[in-house]
């Protein structure tokens, strides 16, 4: 008798373990032997979001064994420094909310900068929590340049409630991914949204003005409503993997339209002649804290392009 095939989706994986949703199921399972052929170069071979084929245990029903995973839609990628390997953060959602801070940890645009390179397919939406403190006068003008270059930004607070049903409405039927630097808040916003959630949450640390690493581990909440979310673990820095460097200006939309004057049709923004993007800069149509963002991702992708030719996590 052949093994009963099943499909699910990876709601979170820890130590090998992953719990799959089947029919509305949750299923605890383990990747099969040698069947799933594993990415070189991947931390993880699965991530949440992940849709998965398995096997049903013919012993125990809330047991599968996991034989393929699908291909995915949608990915957040990140370069584990640590273990030098391409780690996806989760797969397959249709909105990324990178969430930053007001101020506590301090905003931090360059960051955001990465966040937005970092996912490939998912519609970014900023959020901007802790809207009940402060925010210095320059980092309200890196988000009003947000604006322009065409990201949609809201501002929350978790502690005040604002801005929360607007986020609400826009995840709503979507899978959403929550991610940003520990601390500012990501697990408490969607507390607020979903009472009763009961996230983990975590202090600022006052020495260091930075989250604790709450969150430990990426997973995939369902809320009633029709909501599905991936609350993500705050890493402090972002090291990109994945991206060509020839297409990272596409990443940068407010580029887009200006790079296809420059005059080498393979051009770097970097120190080539007649470069429209850089002349761009210069007259302050793009603001010199992109073009500085764009210039250090190159520099990371560049030398990751070096060391590994072909990235196999897609
Ligand atoms: N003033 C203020 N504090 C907030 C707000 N939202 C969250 N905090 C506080 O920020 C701290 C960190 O919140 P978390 O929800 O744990 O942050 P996180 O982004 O999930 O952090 P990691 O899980 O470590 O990535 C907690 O002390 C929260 O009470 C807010 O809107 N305003
Ligand atoms: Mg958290
Ligand atoms: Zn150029």
């Amino acid at each position: 008798m052949s093994p009963e095939f099943l499909e699910g989706q990876v709601l979170y994986g820890i130590n090998n373990i992953y719990t799959v949703e089947v029919d509305g199921r949750d299923l605890q399972c383990r990747i099969k032997g040698k069947v799933l052929k594993l990415e070189e170069n991947a931390y993880n071979p699965i991530a949440a979001g992940d849709f998965v084929r398995l096997q049903a245990d013919p012993h125990s029903e809330d047991v599968g064994w996991i034989v393929e995973r699908k291909p995915r839609t949608s990915t957040l990628v990140r370069w584990n420094k640590k273990r030098n390997a391409v780690q996806v953060l989760a797969a397959n959602a249709e909105i990324l909310v990178c969430v930053s801070s007001t101020q506590s940890p301090p905003f931090r645009p360059r960051f955001i900068d990465r966040v937005l390179v970092s996912s490939d397919q998912m519609q970014p939406l900023i959020v901007v929590n802790k809207s009940d403190l402060d925010m210095e006068a320059e980092s309200r003008q890196r988000l009003r340049n947000y604006r322009k270059i065409g990201y949609r930004v809201i501002m929350t607070s978790a502690l005040t409630g604002r801005g929360v049903a607007g986020l609400r409405r826009r995840i709503r039927g979507k899978t959403a991914v929550f991610f940003g630097q520990s601390g500012v808040g990501k697990s408490t916003l969607l507390n607020r949204m979903f009472p009763g959630l009961d996230l983990a949450v975590g202090t600022i640390s006052a020495k260091y003005d930075r989250g604790s690493h709450t969150t430990s581990f990426a997973s995939l909440i369902r809320a009633a409503g029709d909501f599905r979310i991936i609350d993500t673990p705050g890493i402090r820095e972002l090291e990109i993997a994945g991206v060509e460097a020839r297409d990272l200006a596409f990443y940068f939309p407010e580029l887009v339209p200006i790079a296809r004057h420059c005059s080498y049709p393979s051009c770097r923004h970097v120190d080539e002649p007649d470069c429209a993007v850089r002349q761009a800069v210069e007259q302050g149509r793009v603001h010199p804290d992109r073009y500085e963002s764009y210039l250090r991702i190159l520099e990371d992708v560049e030398g990751f392009a070096r060391a590994f030719p072909r990235s196999t996590y897609a």
